[in-house]
This record gives C-alpha cells, sequence and structure tokens, in this order.
C-alpha cells in the first residue's frame, strides 16, 4: 500500500491536484473537508455541529475528524493507497492517523506540502466563493481565520512528520499541470 497526504493550507490546491491524483494512481481519496460537507448536506447531527465551526473559519473537534478516518479506513479495506487531503489538521490527528494505520500494518509513505503566498491563497478562495455555494468561502474574515487556524494548529503537523523524514515541499503557484507534474515526480521516486 501506498498512503500519502497532501498537504498545505486552505487554497493551496489539495482538492484540485488529489482529483488529479486519485485518476492516475487510483489511490482512494479521503478529504475530511468533503466528508463533513456531505454530512452537512445530509443534515446529520455531526454536519450540524461541523457546520457552525466550518462557517467560522474554525477547525471540527479531533475526536470527530478522526472518527471519520477510522469509519473510512474501516470500509475500504484491499485499496492500494489512501490519499489523505485536508488530514491530518493538527498533530493529535496526525498521532491518531499513525496508530489507525498501524492496526492495518501500514503507514504514511510521504507528505507532499503544498506552498503558496497568504495573497494567492486569498484570492483563490474568494475566487471559488463566486461559484462554489461554499459559505466560508465568501468572506475575507472567514478566510482569514482559517488561514490563521492553519498557522496557529496544522503548519506544526509538516515538522511532526519531518522528523521521520516524511515530508517533501512544493511550489504550489504556477498551473495546475506543472504542480501535477512535480507531485508525480515526487510519489515516483518513492513508490
Ligand atoms: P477543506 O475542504 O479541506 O478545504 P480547503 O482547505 O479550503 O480546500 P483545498 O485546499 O482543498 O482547496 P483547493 O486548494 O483545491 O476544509 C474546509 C473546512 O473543513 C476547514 O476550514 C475545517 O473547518 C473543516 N475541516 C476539514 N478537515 C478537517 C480536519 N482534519 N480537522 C478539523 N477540521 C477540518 O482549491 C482552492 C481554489 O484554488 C479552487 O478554486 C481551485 O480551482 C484553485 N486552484 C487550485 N490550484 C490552483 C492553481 N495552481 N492556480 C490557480 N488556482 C488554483
Amino acid at each position: 500500500m501506498f498512503n500519502l497526504i497532501l498537504f498545505g493550507p486552505p487554497g493551496s490546491g489539495k482538492g484540485t491536484q488529489s482529483e488529479r491524483l486519485i485518476a492516475r494512481y487510483g489511490f482512494k481519496h479521503l478529504s475530511t473537508g468533503d466528508i463533513l460537507r456531505s454530512e452537512i448536506k445530509n443534515g446529520t447531527a455531526l454536519g450540524l455541529e461541523a457546520k457552525s465551526l466550518m462557517d467560522q473559519g474554525q477547525l471540527v473537534p479531533d475526536a470527530v475528524v478522526i472518527g471519520m478516518i477510522r469509519t473510512a479506513l474501516k470500509e475500504n479495506p484491499g485499496v492500494n493507497g489512501f490519499l489523505f487531503d485536508g488530514f491530518p489538521r493538527t498533530n493529535a490527528q496526525a498521532e491518531a492517523l499513525d496508530l489507525l494505520l498501524g492496526e492495518y500494518n501500514t503507514s504514511i509513505q510521504v507528505v507532499l506540502a503544498l506552498q503558496v503566498s497568504k495573497t494567492e491563497l486569498i484570492k483563490r478562495l474568494l475566487n471559488r466563493g463566486l461559484t462554489s455555494g461554499r459559505t466560508d468561502d465568501v468572506n475575507e474574515s472567514v478566510i482569514g481565520s482559517r488561514i490563521e487556524e492553519y498557522e496557529r494548529k496544522t503548519a506544526a503537523v509538516a515538522d511532526y512528520y519531518k522528523k521521520f523524514n516524511k515530508v517533501a515541499y512544493i511550489p504550489g503557484e504556477g498551473s495546475v499541470d506543472e504542480i501535477f507534474k512535480k507531485l508525480t515526480e515526487e510519489i515516483e521516486g518513492r513508490i
């Protein structure tokens, strides 16, 4: 199994590049953002709890997202690898993920960390907000809070994986094709 994390701030291209990586390599895509938005759409209790936090640009509690990933791993036996998109977002989530993968005798091979300037992130998210219908993309102050949450709680996740020599930094500005090429080069050097 080849498991990877696509890492980066909100708007860095995780969702965009995940789609292409899945089409190329057949990984099972696990996006905690997508799972949470589906819970909201279905009006579940978990969705209701998540919505108010997401609308303010805050992270959903660790226990909730770790539980979602535990379920997703159980529901997908026999895949050739997982692509984690938007997870882990805290060190507690990273530690939990290592333990969960250990239960299946597997681990994370690489963390691909997309690097994008703050100005470009804000521009992309506001632009997506024009068409996405995502309430967390339309308001610049909510986008600012998401970037702050990233700096405060998520950026340190890269340091956690650096200790195990698993992080590759990828410039995330330029065309989607150029960035995809760099991601595939990193993956193919490790597969
Ligand atoms: P996510 O769904 O993970 O959303 P995101 O980080 O905003 O998006 P992403 O990074 O995938 O977007 P992309 O760049 O592809 O999270 C949403 C919320 O859910 C979080 O704020 C949090 O509240 C909650 N949540 C999720 N996971 C959680 C967890 N593990 N723990 C706690 N809470 C959690 O796309 C952005 C835009 O850029 C697009 O319009 C795209 O077209 C454009 N773009 C992409 N690449 C580009 C390029 N190269 N050039 C120009 N534009 C580009």
